[in-house]
């Protein structure tokens, strides 16, 4: 039976980016009826220096951000990783299954790390080996993401699939990515060829999910364009990468195809487009922020929902563990 896990890291707010390419695809899963797993995934967040005061708040933010655009704790397993001690279990097993060479492959790591890869912590190179823990601890088979984790979803197969062979077994399922919409990419504000990203420096780059009206009209009309029109059919976006984000962010919040949004739009000018996505946008956004504001006022009811998700979670995942163990030869496995 299927079985969708994902994630998302409390690593500052959520981001525009963060909506499309996973909330809102969480959600259309979790009303689809498959059982689902939404995970705040805490211990990812510190491969890089998190304050706890800020870690914390992300963490509530976070939440709040899925139950505001529509997850439901009654119907998916809302938690934070930290709280089931089996994601660093099956994470310490996985470090010892996945290869240095594996790892060195990862664009993730090379892009974070930066420069100076020296002064990078261990546990952001060893980050996909904890993702493919975060997946398999559930056997799940689905993984909405969005296009920038392909590659990390890929390495949890090829982990299943190593762990699989070398103990003889078939227990770890060949987990699949699912990458799809208009919005599986949205990239930045002012640099079409960089994605959106909570760690951007600059705000302008990105919309929050905390952003007023204000803030989103002005940088929607901020945002980077070329001087030509909107186009009537989809080649006319090619190499136009600040449009195609533009076009995409509409279609994704709209619902619509990206041809139906250019057989409407084809031929108007930015400066009659922008507006029009700036009125989507706050349409569609500005209740969620309202709600996020209204559910962090009660962190302690928030704090409740993720406890009442961690004993469900290690439900599901604790005989998953003591099997792992018990293949791997660990005495005392239950
Ligand atoms: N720009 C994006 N377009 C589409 N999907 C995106 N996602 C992130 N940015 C975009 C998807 O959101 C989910 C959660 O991502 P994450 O928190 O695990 O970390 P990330 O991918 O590294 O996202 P950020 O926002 O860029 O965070 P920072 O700045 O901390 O690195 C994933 O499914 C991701 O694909």
């Amino acid at each position: 039976t299927p079985r969708v896990f994902s994630g998302i890291q409390p690593s500052g707010g959520l981001t525009l980016g963060n909506y499309l390419g996973a909330i809102k695809r969480f959600v259309d899963m979790q009303d689809s009826g498959i059982e689902t797993i939404y995970c705040v995934v805490d211990m990812h967040a510190i491969t890089v220096w998190q304050d706890p005061e800020a870690l914390r708040r992300q963490t509530r933010e976070l939440t709040a951000g899925y139950l505001a655009s529509g997850l439901d704790p009654q119907k998916s397993i809302l938690f934070n990783q930290s709280q089931v001690a089996g994601h660093a279990q099956l994470g310490w097993i996985f470090n010892c299954v996945a290869r240095l060479g594996w790892m060195n492959r990862m664009t993730q790591f090379k892009d974070k790390a930066g420069k100076n890869a020296e002064k990078a912590s261990l546990g952001l190179y060893a980050y996909p080996a904890l993702m493919a823990a975060d997946i398999l601890l559930y056997h799940a088979t689905h993984v909405p993401v969005g296009e920038d984790q392909k590659q990390h979803v890929e390495l949890t197969r090829d982990i299943a699939a190593k762990f699989n062979h070398d103990y003889g077994t078939e227990f770890f399922p060949m987990t699949e990515p699912v990458i799809e919409g208009a919005a599986t990419r949205v990239m930045s504000l002012r640099d079409g060829s960089k994605k959106m990203s909570k760690s951007d420096p600059s705000d302008a780059s990105r919309i929050n999910m905390t952003d007023d009206a204000d803030a989103i009209a002005k940088k929607i009309r901020k945002a980077k364009t070329d001087p030509d029109g909107l186009p009537s059919e989809v080649k006319g976006l090619e190499g136009r990468p600040e449009a195609r984000n533009l076009v995409n962010i509409y279609s994704a919040l709209s619902g619509q195809g990206v041809d139906e949004v250019l057989a409407m739009a084809g031929g108007k000018q930015f400066s009659e487009f922008k507006p029009m996505l700036v009125d989507l946008a706050v349409d569609k956004l500005a209740p969620i922020s309202t709600e996020m504001a209204r559910l962090m006022q009660d962190p302690a009811q928030i704090d409740a929902i993720l406890a009442a998700g961690s004993d469900r979670a290690r439900a599901i995942a604790d005989p998953i563990l003591q099997k792992t163990y018990e293949i791997v030869g660990m005495v005392g496995a239950k």
